[in-house]
């Protein structure tokens, strides 16, 4: 197993790749998607929250990520001591017509098997990617953690519609009419998901490189008017099955599978991590369940940390792992305060689950 810590596309420069290291972190996960642009109400700093508007813009549909820009991205990481072990999300604007079904949906996958390909060239092992419509919306922030830091957490259902021209909560489109999305059917979302791993399995096969589906967070039935896919833990067992290839992984969020209100954590750790079908994981700790929950210093919460490093050792897990949330501390760098904190603890936690 190896420490890593996932670094938003803001943070991606020479002061946050010395932080990583000084934290012990071996691994970057790296996010290209600015989920800051243009919102006023979603500043940078911790993870993104936003409002019923969503999160911000979404990038340049014809500005993929390129391999000059990969390859260079991964030099600079390697010359901070650092691998660079994925990047985690594609851009709505690279592919809400996959998601929606629309009109431009066979250019996208297109455009998405070309960015799989780029990856492969430069030598990036995993794309992490999270098949949802309405995507990480409807939570809270709030003073939710130890002594009063500021976590996320949901109060309740949030089945507002989204808006025309927003998905995976995200604006692609500004001018979209006046409306509302329609709702899908759970199983036109599901066969969405379907086309999507026929058309990108075998590329990402020839590429070398795994694609990694987290769970949807919230993991709720619904969000937005919405179905959800991955919402309860043995709906992973049907994403893998629906492709059976080793590059049909999973970027396995423990978080979110604690806030699930069926199954066993544990099991559910145990049941797919047996299979060697973990990517990288999500490592964070959470207090209840959905439809209400808190997101929790790693060491508060639910769920025993090192009980779960321990089945991923039993299971021999040789990836990384990466706290991808963690409560922002009082102190001049909250963020900071905050990962550092986990990232100690996730280290020593790992070395001793490993003897
Ligand atoms: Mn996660």
């Amino acid at each position: 197993m190896k420490l890593g810590l996932g670094l938003y596309r803001h943070q991606l420069d020479r002061d946050h790749f010395a932080f990583a290291r000084q934290c012990g972190c071996t691994h970057l996960v790296v996010h290209l998607v600015d989920y800051f642009k243009s919102a006023p109400r979603n500043q940078p700093g911790d993870q993104p929250v936003g409002d019923d508007a969503g999160w911000g813009l979404a990038g340049d549909p014809n500005q993929l990520w390129t391999y000059a820009e990969l390859a260079a991205l991964k030099r600079e990481i390697n010359a901070a001591g650092l691998e660079l072990e994925a990047i985690e999300n594609f851009d709505p604007a690279h592919w809400h017509d996959v998601l929606l079904d629309g009109p431009q949906k066979a250019a996208q996958l297109e455009n998405l098997k070309t960015l799989i390909r780029n990856l492969g060239q430069a030598g990036i092992p995993i794309m992490g990617y999270n098949f949802s419509l309405a995507g990480v919306g409807g939570r809270v922030k709030g003073p939710f953690a130890r002594g009063g830091a500021e976590a996320v957490g949901m109060d309740g259902p949030c089945d507002q519609p989204m808006p025309n021209g927003m998905v995976w909560n995200m604006i692609y489109d500004r001018h979209a009419p006046p409306g509302w999305v329609p709702s899908a059917t759970p199983e036109q979302l599901w066969q969405r998901l379907q086309d999507f791993l026929d058309a990108l399995v075998p590329v990402a096969e020839a590429a070398g490189v795994t694609l990694a589906a987290h769970p949807d967070d919230p993991p709720m039935p619904t969000l937005r008017g919405q179905p959800r896919l991955v919402y309860q833990p043995r709906l992973y067992q049907k994403l893998l099955d629906l492709k059976p290839s080793p590059r049909n992984a999973l970027e396995f969020c423990v978080g979110t599978l604690a806030e699930m209100t069926e199954g066993d954590l544990y099991d559910a750790v145990d049941h797919y991590s047996r299979q060697g079908r973990l990517a990288y994981v999500h490592l964070r700790n959470v207090r209840g369940k959905v439809p209400h929950y808190r997101e929790t210093f790693i060491d508060e919460g639910d769920v025993d940390v090192l009980r779960v490093l321990r089945i991923l050792r039993k299971n021999n897990f040789s990836g990384v792992i990466i706290p991808d949330h963690a409560p922002q501390m009082t102190c001049a760098a909250p963020w900071h305060a905050g990962m550092a904190y986990a990232l100690g603890y996730l280290r020593s936690a790992m070395t001793v689950a490993s003897r």
